[in-house]
């Protein structure tokens, strides 16, 4: 974008996949792994028989049998079959003050965890220890607490269904419904918006839909890196000469173009597919605005339509059968006017008809979305807005329309359906009460951004973690790490160490699991897991390599050995479900009429659906309609003053979440480095500065709130809509409060951070 030559910064002009993505995994394999490990695993990846991918929750082609090419599935698994192991050895020879000075990218590249481990503070360092003094320790440590709502069971969503249903009735058994979780940072206004909608919480698109879809629509995701295989998907859209069209402030290589690598004519011709037909370079936070504009255009242009004898815009039938609030909306679009939704959107009048026009001129449109549209202040009204433009032309509930959330970890979603929520219903209650005999609590309790406050404030003392990296994955570092220094009881369950394990309570425990890759053997024989994708599609994963080390129990087992240690009188027959996991899931069938048959669904190859009512047009809402709903005026986000800008922090090609695979984020052209900020040129001008320059960066709180800044970045100028400027998750939560988040859903507001920038002071000593 510039003639000025910065280090680490460059065009990038291919498209996305092809030969680059190709050259990346032999890299990632050759960095981590022993030969013949790394190709039993990537040859067992997402196949019949074979272990789910975890690198994210798009699902899988029902008739495949070829090996699906992923470079960020090939990413994920090298990493977690790595032939690299974090020993009792290395932990000797490293103090925990020391390893906190490690970068995060270097923690995790030592490869697995082998051994339990527990802090010394002493040494200032892990030390081993038996699987039974852990649970000895663990044990105590909970059942000392005065409050069982003094503990905090997070968990990070690649854990399987079978795990997440013991580790919630664990929980539930001990007296709480403390379940912070990785989707409360994630899609939580989609969970929270969606029902209110249209009556459930999920996507209602199947992939068979996209094959029958007339247009689609993106907000907000970025599928060349976070679900490249959403990228066959869009091809053969596109290919079917039907519209893709895009709303992202960057422009997303993946969204642009794509060179298919199981195409041999593309790859060896060069030639790649364009994906979207047209890109708007949206605001961050422009989305409401955008979508109001849309349906504002098919407001008048139904009016007009109707008033010259055709056919409207709007399909009123549909409106009337199934839907109420549709007046409300119309009076909501009348009172907003265009020039408010030109400024917010930072798109012409014109460009926002034209993508209405293309909504409307379509039989069947599907709108996907991600962290774009969750990830801010009014996240649940932007993800309403989307339902509203989908329900205003009877877009939900049938073939080859509908509303497509595009989830995160690969059992994001399932980990939620079988319990993991901190609001539980009374089926839920009742269903346990029932299979258990005994009675779980009712109380709400806490979710993520409400778990790290009630451990500052002194009101919680324990914290479990089913995987993740919850100090750095949540906002506001210098509030979370604090908080977390002060607990008395931390247990993390994990693959590799990463820096949520090197903030020290009283008594810190490190338990090593097996992986998706690896094979699980139990009293009852090999066993396989179940995840539910994107889609509601839920299958079986086993996997088959010898684990990293001979230490290493299973998410069920650990989950279920921390119950027995800690629930001597326990009404939950724990061994029978870990030697067996056919027990868990009847169990899961008990509690969740939807698994109905969920061991013999999942020995179906492919799998199954669960059932999804608003897919068939049901509503599942107290008065069985779906509803518009409103967003009040245009601002997804707090203002902030005049001359801000509007941060989003967003993933690099060479990351997954918290893991730092490499310093690259290729498709936009970074090297070796991840202290940049992407900027629009004007932007920079005004505040005259230059491409290259170093910066800082200044988050704009609350008058009175604590000054929040990040030194030393590098302005990239860069094609970014003007007036937002994006940086990496998680460099960026530096900069975001910890009270920055969607009031009814929780979600943090990582996307919508007003920031100034400036020319970087000197840092004095
Ligand atoms: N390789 C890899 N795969 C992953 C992950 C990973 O880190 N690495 N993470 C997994 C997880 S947990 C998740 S949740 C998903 C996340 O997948 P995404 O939802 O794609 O997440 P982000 O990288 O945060 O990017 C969001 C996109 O939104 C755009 N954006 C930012 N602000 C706005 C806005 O206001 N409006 C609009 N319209 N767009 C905006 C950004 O330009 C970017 O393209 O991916 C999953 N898959
Ligand atoms: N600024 C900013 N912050 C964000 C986001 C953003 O876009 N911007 N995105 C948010 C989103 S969408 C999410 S989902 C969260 C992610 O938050 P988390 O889910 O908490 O974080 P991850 O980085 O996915 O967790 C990585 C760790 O999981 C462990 N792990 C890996 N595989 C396994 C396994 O099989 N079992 C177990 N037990 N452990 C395993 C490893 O130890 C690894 O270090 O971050 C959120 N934070
Ligand atoms: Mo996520």
């Amino acid at each position: 974008m510039s003639e000025k030559k910065v280090p680490g910064v460059s065009d990038y002009h291919d498209p996305a996949g092809g030969w680059g993505a190709l050259g990346a995994v032999a890299r990632a394999v050759r960095q981590q792994m022993a030969p013949i490990r790394e190709m039993e695993a990537l040859r067992r990846m997402n196949q019949p028989n074979g272990f789910d991918c975890p690198g994210c929750a798009w699902p899988d082609p029902k008739h495949t049998s070829s090996f699906e090419f992923c470079e960020n599935g090939a990413k994920a698994v090298t990493w977690e079959a790595t032939s690299k192991r974090t020993t009792p050895e290395f932990f000797a020879q490293h103090t925990v003050s020391e390893l906190w000075t490690w970068h995060d990218h270097a923690l995790e590249n030592e490869g697995r965890l082998t051994h339990p481990m527990a802090y010394d503070k002493a040494t200032d360092s892990y030390v081993v220890v038996s699987w039974d003094e852990a649970m000895q320790r663990i044990g105590a440590g909970l059942r000392a607490l005065p409050d069982p709502n003094m503990a905090e069971f997070y968990t990070s969503g690649r854990a399987s269904n079978e795990a997440a249903f013991l580790y919630q009735l664990f929980a539930r058994e001990y007296g709480t419904n403390n379940f912070p979780d990785c989707s409360n940072m994630c899609h939580e206004a989609t969970s929270v918006g969606l029902p209110e909608s249209i009556g459930v919480g999920k996507g209602t698109v199947t992939l068979e839909d996209f094959d029958h879809c007339d247009a689609l629509f993106s907000f907000g995701h970025n599928p060349g890196t976070n679900h490249p295989r959403m990228l066959s998907t869009l091809r053969e859209i596109s290919l079917r000469g039907k519209p893709i069209i895009v709303f992202n402030p960057l422009p997303e290589r993946g969204l642009e173009r794509f060179m298919a690598p199981q195409s041999p004519a593309e790859m060896l011709s060069g030639k790649s597919t364009p994906i979207a037909s047209t890109y708007y370079r949206v605001k961050v936070g422009g989305d409401v605005a955008a979508l109001k504009g849309m349906m504002k255009y098919l407001l008048d242009t139904d009016t007009a339509e109707r008033a010259a004898g055709r056919p409207g815009t709007i399909d009123h039938d549909f409106i009337a059968a199934n839907a109420t609030g549709f007046e409300a909306l119309v009076a909501d679009l009348q009172a907003t006017t265009w020039e408010a939704i030109e400024r917010k959107s930072g798109l012409s009048r014109a460009d926002l008809e034209a993508a209405a026009a293309v909504y409307a001129n379509a039989e069947r449109v599907i709108v996907c979305y991600g962290m774009g549209i969750t990830q801010h202040n009014h996240g649940t009204e932007n993800v309403q807005q989307i339902a509203n433009l989908l329900l205003m032309r009877g877009n939900i509930g049938r073939e080859g329309a509908g509303i497509c959330p595009v989830r995160g970890h690969s059992n994001v979603q399932g980990d939620r359906t079988v319990g993991i929520t901190e609001k539980p219903n009374k089926a839920l209650n009742e269903g346990i009460r029932k299979r258990f005999g005994f009675d779980p609590p009712t109380a709400h309790g806490h979710d993520a951004v409400e778990a790290v406050k009630a451990i500052r404030d002194g009101r919680s003392h324990a914290l479990i973690c089913l995987g993740g990296n919850l100090a750095v994955a949540m906002s506001d570092p210098e509030v979370t790490f604090a908080a977390m220094a002060k607990l008395d009881l931390v247990v993390h369950i994990a693959t590799k160490l990463n820096r949520s394990h090197l903030i020290m309570a009283r008594e810190s425990i490190l338990l090593p699991c097996l992986g998706r890759t690896e094979l699980d053997m139990q009293a009852g024989g090999p066993q396989s897991v179940t995840v539910e994708d994107s889609m509601s599609m839920v299958h079986a994963s086993a996997g088959r390599l010898k684990p990293a080390s001979p230490l290493l129990k299973s998410e069920p087992a650990i989950v279920a050995a921390m119950a027995k240690a800690t629930l001597p009188d326990s009404k939950v027959d724990w061994n029978a479900m870990v030697a067996d996991y056919d027990h868990i899931r009847d169990a899961i069938e008990a509690v969740f009429p939807i698994f109905e048959r969920f061991n013999d669904r999942v020995r179906e190859p492919g799998g199954f659906r669960l059932y999804i009512a608003a897919s068939e047009g049901v509503w599942d809402t107290p008065d069985q309609r779906a509803h518009f709903l409103l967003a009040k005026g245009l601002d997804e986000d707090v203002q902030g003053p005049e001359d801000t800008l509007t941060l989003a922090t967003l993933r690099s090609h060479d990351q997954y979440n918290t893991t730092i695979y490499g310093m690259d984020d290729r498709y936009r052209g970074i090297t070796g480095r991840r202290d940049v900020i992407f900027i629009h040129p004007d932007d920079l001008a005004a505040r005259g500065l230059q491409h290259g320059d170093c910066i800082d960066v200044e988050a704009v709180g609350k008058p009175g709130s604590a000054p929040r800044v990040v030194r030393g970045y590098t302005a990239v100028a860069y094609p970014i809509a003007e007036g937002s400027v994006a940086m990496y998750y998680p460099e960026g939560n530096a900069l975001v409060a910890l009270d920055n988040y969607d009031a009814r859903s929780g979600t943090p507001s990582y996307k919508s951070v007003p920031v100034r920038i400036l020319a970087a002071q000197p840092v004095t000593p």
